[in-house]
């Protein structure tokens, strides 16, 4: 990250979340309401646990916008948790007189024992708090002020379920999706069929005490050809979008494009062909390819077709029938720590990774574009396109 770049700050049952977004341009149009339009998607998905009927995610702007136009200045974001009031003892910041109960049994499959190891602290509580996909609403906030700064270059985001567990989508064009239809489903996935057989098998990892998995598809339209290089190992685009989903939590695998699936390919079946295109003169490059297996990227370059990022989601760590641990007091053998949680989040989390997508495609539009004000980076954005051919 180096032109657009954001910090966060928070517990999940902390006061709140913060956010400084610095590099955003001046007078790029920017209300509240347009973060929580966001936030509210990340909020819903099937599978979700009772702490979002607590929380109604809304970001509160406290510096860099004024008047509903950015400024160029550092933008600060404030998101209230709400269910704060029932953790002030546990979280509080001054020390409290009652000795507030530590956890001590890690999960399997949760930052708790490397985390607590790593900071040498006795109690669990500030990995499970900080660890927490909590963070992920800051995320979003933030992508959201991307997102809105790349609607201005013609960028738009999607993102659907194509699997829960065992559950697949058996891969039909994304090009056909009605993304209208993907809003509407609890689980983000267009297939009634399989929409049934998804939110069964949550309902049925939630009466056995165990969770779900899944993998999600985000795809970004409109795209400039040249984000990104091939000259360094930083700046190729596909690495760095690579990095931003896999941070999102519980993702454990990234592939841009066909990714996995071809590398059983012969080179012959792999690439996309360029071909000459026949609409250029009315709109567009004069060239186009046949298909889109790189996902929009080669040479770690964007190419000027939709970028597609798939990501495997791991189910979730903490399970309502703990898996086996041990207690860090005693050293013993003891189930692991068990509190309320989701049951699946991989519909919320294609939405997380929209929101990553947005940022890394912003902070490589700064750096192709430049410019400090909106309309100056557009003059760049259009002049660059003229000059092309
Ligand atoms: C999470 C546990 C649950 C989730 C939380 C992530 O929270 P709680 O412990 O309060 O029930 O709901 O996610 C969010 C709060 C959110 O906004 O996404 C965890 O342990 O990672």
């Amino acid at each position: 990250m180096g032109q657009f770049r954001f910090l966060t700050g928070g517990e999940s049952h902390g006061k709140g979340l913060v956010a400084i977004v610095e590099g955003m341009v001046a007078e790029l149009p920017l209300e509240e309401g347009y973060i929580n339009k966001e936030l509210k998607r990340r909020q819903q998905g099937y599978g979700r646990g009772s702490r979002m009927k607590i929380e109604e995610d809304k970001a509160e702007i406290i510096a860099g916008v004024r008047y509903g136009l950015t400024t160029g200045s550092p933008i600060a974001l404030f998101i209230p948790n709400r269910d704060w009031q029932n953790w002030q003892e546990q979280l509080s910041v001054s020390p409290v007189e009652k000795e507030v109960e530590p956890v001590t049994c890690p999960r399997p499959g949760h930052a708790d024992l490397a985390g607590v190891t790593k900071y040498g602290l006795k109690d669990i509580r500030p990995i499970i708090e900080r660890a927490s996909a909590r963070e992920t609403a800051a995320r979003v906030a933030v992508g959201a002020i991307a997102r809105r700064f790349l609607e201005e270059l013609g960028i738009a985001f999607y993102s659907h379920t194509m699997a829960i567990g065992r559950h697949h989508w058996e891969q039909g064009e994304t090009s056909s999706i009605d993304w209208q239809q993907v809003e509407a489903s609890p689980v983000r996935c267009t297939h009634a069929e399989l929409e049934k057989e998804m939110m069964a098998a949550i309902d049925e990892a939630k009466a056995n005490g165990d969770t779900l998995g899944g993998i999600f598809e985000v795809i970004a339209t409109g795209v400039p050809i040249g984000l990104g290089s091939y000259v360094s190992w930083d700046r190729r685009l596909d690495g760095r979008i690579a990095q931003a989903i896999m941070s999102i939590n519980a993702v454990k695998g990234v592939e841009i494009g066909t990714g996995f699936a071809v590398a059983g390919l012969k080179g012959s079946q792999a690439h996309d062909v360029i071909e000459p295109n026949p609409r250029s003169k009315a709109k567009g490059l004069p060239w186009q390819h046949a298909t889109n297996r790189a996902g929009g990227i080669e040479g770690g370059i964007s190419n000027g077709e939709d970028i597609i990022v798939r990501a495997a989601v791991k189910p979730i760590a903490t399970l309502a029938s703990p898996l086996p641990s041990i207690d860090l007091r005693s050293g013993e053998g003891a189930e692991a720590h068990y509190e309320r949680s989701d049951i699946c989040v991989v519909p919320a989390t294609g939405v997380i990774a929209e929101a990553m997508l947005a940022i890394v495609l912003a902070d490589a539009c700064l750096e192709k574009f430049g410019g400090d004000n909106l309309k100056e980076t557009l003059a760049n954005y259009r002049n660059y396109l003229r000059n092309i051919f």
